[in-house]
């Protein structure tokens, strides 16, 4: 009998690490198929994204040394003001309305250095997105987003979004930010890029979804 516990357990187990992986989107469509950074080719890249090495001395790397689903996540760490993001592109809808949300953990070691043009920000988590239409960037819209509360934003040509201070989780603790945009009418494609954004540490990612609800 308890062995036979034992395969229900593990099967219940299974179901639910199936669940987790695959990102319930209750509603929509999920763009990214890679969100939980498990597949990885020979190389050790994260198949379906791109690393950027912005500034500093800084590394990006998939790891399974801490993960929210699944074995992996990616890390961005390192010092001398490091800032380095992992990018996702996918293709549009103009008039449709986008939920984009990840999971994020940090260790930082403080004293913090305030990021250049970003007084307010906590944590050095940052998703830039970024909108494009048949010619090129878009400038964005404080008007496209369809919950402000969501986050905290900083809305340029690009829109930088921060977790918002009831959103902060605890230091090595998953905690869970988004935003939802309603793109412009001319659009065709978007890229997220999820960043350390001058932190020297570690900032981990995982579980990214872009929805189209
Ligand atoms: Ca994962």
């Amino acid at each position: 009998m308890p062995k036979r516990l034992g395969k229900v357990s593990f099967l219940v187990g299974c179901l639910l690490m199936l669940v987790s992986s695959v990102g319930v989107a209750s509603e929509g469509i999920e763009l990214v198929e890679n969100g939980s950074f498990e597949i990885v080719n020979d190389k050790g890249e994260a198949v379906g994204f791109q690393f950027w090495l912005a500034n500093g001395d800084v590394e990006i790397v998939v790891t399974d040394e801490a993960s929210r689903t699944g074995k992996n996540s990616v890390r961005i760490s390192g010092t001398d003001k490091p800032r380095g993001s992992v990018t996702f592109r996918g293709d549009v809808t103009g008039g449709e309305t986008y939920r984009f949300q990840v999971w994020y953990r940090y260790d930082i070691d403080g004293p913090w250095e305030t990021p250049s043009g970003f007084p307010w920000m906590g944590h050095h988590v940052l998703m830039r997105l970024m909108v494009y239409n048949k010619d090129g960037k878009i400038p964005f819209s404080d008007a496209w987003i369809v919950d402000p509360n969501e986050g905290w934003y900083d809305v340029r040509v690009n829109m930088h979004v921060l977790p918002a201070p009831w959103e902060f989780g605890d230091p090595n603790e998953w905690a869970l930010f988004s935003t939802t945009i309603k793109m412009p009418e001319d659009a065709i494609r978007v890229e997220v890029n999820l960043f350390n954004w001058f932190g020297e540490g570690k900032v981990y990612f995982d579980d990214l979804s872009v929805v189209k609800l």
